[in-house]
């Protein structure tokens, strides 16, 4: 079975180049080499080394962007682990600034999970950070850099700093069934070059061309899927009657997408890498800034498509990766599906979720500009981070908190080491659906629930790094 980041030609070399970047020999590079392939490991390691620090990523003939990366790679090497089984990470800062490195959807301890708001401190430049933990759940996870980037749109989750965490069952599988697929494909979204929008416009474009999909005041110059720009890189090469497991990750700092792929559907099996209760198929697929989707793609259209984003500027800007068949020839073809409005209830269960103990209502409003900055503000309550009381939280208990977004703009929310529930979207109740990031719409309201089991200080917040940034953060602290 191939097991690839699509759009990457995997050979010896670079493999063994990968290989040995994991294991901590000095090779160092200031470009980004070509993808070596996902395979840095057939299984679970107990140790790997991750080295943080600026690359030049070609992501068309002629445009190089200036970041940083990962062992000189974007994105990062995939790293495979297995359920229970642990792991140390190594993590050497050579970026010129303080860096911070987060596993994303893990229930591990407060300390490991990479967020300075719990206690972890920044590793300083020329700092090497040594992470232990035992992972869990499997699924598909993701790390990246949990630095603030505030107003300086080059730093922090703006930056290449992001790759995938797969944790393997006890088995060594998976995370899914491989009998369910014939190929399985790693495609990370990110956009560059971004700039300061004023919001008023990009609320002009997003009515002009429905559906709103961001609600940013930053607006991009380009967009990837892995490595490349749209038609840049390798297509993803599959044959008729081929199943396809695609792992979708929007590792965009602040902007959120919608994905087709003309003439195919998307059967989605898991959502932020749980296995989801009622796997629906799909027309397009939406994901929020942090948000991921498992979702197996039946090859039976031949011919050459792209996968990219449903709004034609964001496609212009290099969201996509094109689709060929073998034997298929010519351009590229694109056609606009037909509108579907994503509905998460859809993937849950219809049964009620147990009531809580005890919930907490939380509001998000955007408070305009503060201190002189020309980003706005966020509070949830009234109040912003840090100066926001934590919620306070009893192991064993059952909690639901309830989103209620007061502005115009989408809040992807994210619970750090817990996985949450997704009970209620406006006023349709359901269950079963386990995310760590959901995606709050305008003026709608939201509501998960969790079981305090993780006890530590937990980091709450929006994922949109520039709500994040400014204000949109919460700790819960565990009491009693
Ligand atoms: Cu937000």
């Amino acid at each position: 079975m191939a097991r690839i980041y699509a759009g990457w030609r995997m050979n010896r070399r670079s493999f063994l180049a990968s290989a040995a970047v994991v294991l901590g020999t000095q090779m160092v590079s200031r470009t980004c080499p070509a993808w070596a392939g996902g395979r840095t490991t057939e299984k679970a390691h107990a140790h790997y080394a991750l080295r943080i620090g600026p690359c030049k990523l070609e992501i068309a003939p002629g445009i190089v962007i200036d970041t940083i990366g990962y062992n000189g790679q974007v994105p990062g090497p995939i790293l495979r682990v297995r359920e229970g089984v642990p792991v140390t990470i190594d993590v050497m800062n050579q970026s010129g600034r303080a860096e911070i490195a987060h596993w994303h959807g893990l229930a591990i301890d407060s300390v490991n999970d990479g967020a300075m708001e719990e206690g972890l401190p920044m590793i300083p430049s020329g700092g090497t950070l040594r992470y232990h933990f035992t992972p869990r759940p499997a699924g598909t996870r993701w790390y990246h850099t949990r630095a603030t980037a505030g107003a300086d749109l080059s730093a922090g989750g703006y930056t290449g700093q992001f790759g995938f965490f797969l944790v393997e069952d006890r088995h060594g599988q998976g995370p899914y069934d491989p009998q369910r697929y014939d190929q399985e494909v790693f495609l990370a979204i990110h956009h560059w070059e971004p700039s300061f929008v004023p919001m008023v416009e990009k609320m002009r474009e997003a009515f002009a061309n429905a559906p709103l999909t961001s609600g940013s005041d930053v607006g991009y110059k380009y967009a990837t899927i892995n490595q490349h720009m749209l038609g840049a890189g390798e297509p993803i090469r599959v044959k008729r009657g081929q199943r396809v497991l695609m792992h979708l990750l929007n590792a965009s700092g602040a902007e959120n997408v919608v994905l087709g792929l003309p003439g195919h559907s998307f059967k989605v099996i898991a959502m932020d890498g749980n296995p989801v209760p009622n796997p629906v198929t799909v027309e397009t697929l939406s994901l929020a800034v942090a948000e991921r989707v498992d979702a197996i793609v039946e090859r039976k259209s031949p011919g050459v498509w792209v996968l990219g984003s449903t709004l034609a500027k964001s496609r212009d800007m290099g969201l996509g990766i094109v689709v060929e068949y073998a034997g298929a020839t010519g351009p590229s073809a694109w056609h606009d599906p037909a509108p579907e409005e994503w509905d998460y209830s859809r993937f849950g269960s219809l049964a009620k979720a147990p009531e809580p103990d005890e919930t907490f209502t939380l509001t998000f409003r955007d408070i305009g500009p503060m201190n002189g900055s020309q980003f706005d503000s966020w509070t949830i309550n009234n109040q912003s981070w840090s100066k926001i009381d934590p919620l306070r939280v009893r192991q064993g208990r059952r909690y639901r908190m309830v989103f209620r977004n007061g502005s115009g703009d989408q809040h992807p929310m994210h619970l750090h080491r817990h996985t949450f529930e997704v009970t209620r979207v406006g006023t349709k109740e359901f269950s079963g659906l386990r995310k760590d990031v959901v995606n709050v719409m305008p003026l709608d309201s939201v509501a998960v629930d969790f079981v305090a089991d993780n006890p530590g200080d937990t980091l709450l917040h929006c994922h949109q790094a520039l709500h994040m940034d400014f204000g949109f953060m919460r700790l819960m602290k565990y009491v009693g």
